[in-house]
């Protein structure tokens, strides 16, 4: 008789909520398709839909990406199974060095007041692993651990057959030889790229109220492009450019929610938008849920100077030549020094701190704030 194995790798669960069926006021978002990029033809054509996107709304959808909906669910589920079986005592042996600005590792929620008034604490549970490519090995909890060789694939497929793409079609866009971005974002590269595990616990409808509906304040990301890996709970909303109003992002099957961050910002001139959005509560069909994200968000080479690119004709023709460092005569930073200066800032003015306990400056000379 064969003997019988114990059983050391936890069973994995999750289930998707089911989508709301409240009417709300959606972002009518642009789909990239990834599956159109076989002709020359088909790349200028996802090229023109990108850069559109990204100068019109700064947040689209891309599809017919290479990674199965099946690998995409199993993220889901270590995500969700790290959460709920792992006690608070390991996960705060793996926490992030935030004071100095790192945010790889573990973040408790409960950390942080987000309402003085009423004194209600943040809900959300982070989990930031950074990339596999030697610059930082970390030690992680037992569940993660366990599922590691997995998570390395994810995060480096999510490289090649999403990221490089969208990067390959922002140059074609911009005019720019087309591996321009992606030279800037290479897996091997150093760089304050993660991947994100992120549960927000559900709140009751008095706090909701007392939060205005609001659970994680408007602003715009650090790197190049970030991913929102499709989940049914409606909360993501963005700030419309064109008329200043809040729309909800709706969650398409087969997709990931983009949006282009600072770093692309900076280096096109304010060409391509930095899009502010924010984490509301949930619709009253969702109130009675916890909210699991993972996401991904891509940064350019730490090393990178954030300068205006002087090569792209589009840039030139448009008149895109200095962003706002240029334009204020402020030091130019590095990708890297970036990061780590704004997320410094993020954890230090996180408490929603009004008078002299809040800085506006991220770096010397340049400002930054939450839109609320
Ligand atoms: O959870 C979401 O939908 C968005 C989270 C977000 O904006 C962020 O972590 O930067
Ligand atoms: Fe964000």
């Amino acid at each position: 008789m064969p003997v019988a194995v114990p059983l050391t790798v936890k069973p994995l669960h999750y289930e998707y909520v089911k989508p709301t069926k409240v009417e709300l006021d959606w972002a009518e978002l642009v789909t990239v398709d990834l599956g159109d990029l076989s002709t020359p033809e088909g790349k200028q054509r996802q090229a023109k839909g990108l850069i559109d996107a990204l100068r019109i709304k700064g947040f689209f959808y891309v599809k017919n990406f290479n990674i199965s909906q099946e690998r995409v669910d199993r993220q889901f589920a270590i995500g969700n199974t790290f959460y709920n079986d792992t006690p608070l005592e390991e996960k705060l042996k793996y926490e992030a060095d935030l004071k100095n600005g790192s945010y790889n590792g573990y973040i408790p929620h409960g950390r942080s007041v987000i309402d003085k008034e009423s004194g209600i604490k943040s809900n959300v549970e982070f989990l930031n692993i950074p990339k596999f490519n030697g610059f930082e090995d970390r030690e992680w909890p037992t569940l993660i651990t366990e599922h590691l060789p997995e998570i390395e694939e994810f995060s480096k497929a999510l490289n090649t057959e999403v990221l490089y793409p969208l990067y390959k079609l922002l140059a074609i866009a911009l005019e720019l030889p087309e591996n321009y971005f992606v030279d800037l974002h290479r897996y091997e590269n150093n760089s304050e790229d993660h991947l994100r595990y992120m549960k927000y616990h559900k709140r009751t409808p008095e706090e909701n109220k007392k939060l205005n509906g609001i659970w994680g304040r408007g602003h715009t990301d650090l790197g190049g492009f970030t991913l929102l890996f499709r989940q049914p709970v409606a909360a993501l909303q963005i700030k419309d450019h064109t008329d200043g109003k809040w729309r909800w992002v709706k969650a398409l099957d087969g997709t990931i929610t983009v949006n282009a961050c600072d770093a692309l910002s900076f280096l096109t001139g304010n060409y391509v938008k930095s899009t502010i959005h924010r984490v509301a509560a949930p619709p009253a069909d969702q109130e009675n849920v916890d909210r699991l994200g993972v996401l991904y968000f891509s940064r350019p080479k730490s090393d990178t100077l954030l300068a205006t690119i002087k090569e792209s004709p589009v840039l030139q023709r448009e008149g895109y030549t200095q962003n706002d460092f240029e334009k204020e005569g402020v030091e130019v930073p590095t990708s890297g020094g970036w990061t780590i200066s704004k997320q410094r800032w993020n954890f230090s003015n996180y408490g929603r701190e009004t008078g002299e306990q809040r800085t506006p400056f991220v770096i010397p000379g340049y400002e930054s704030k939450y839109f609320d």
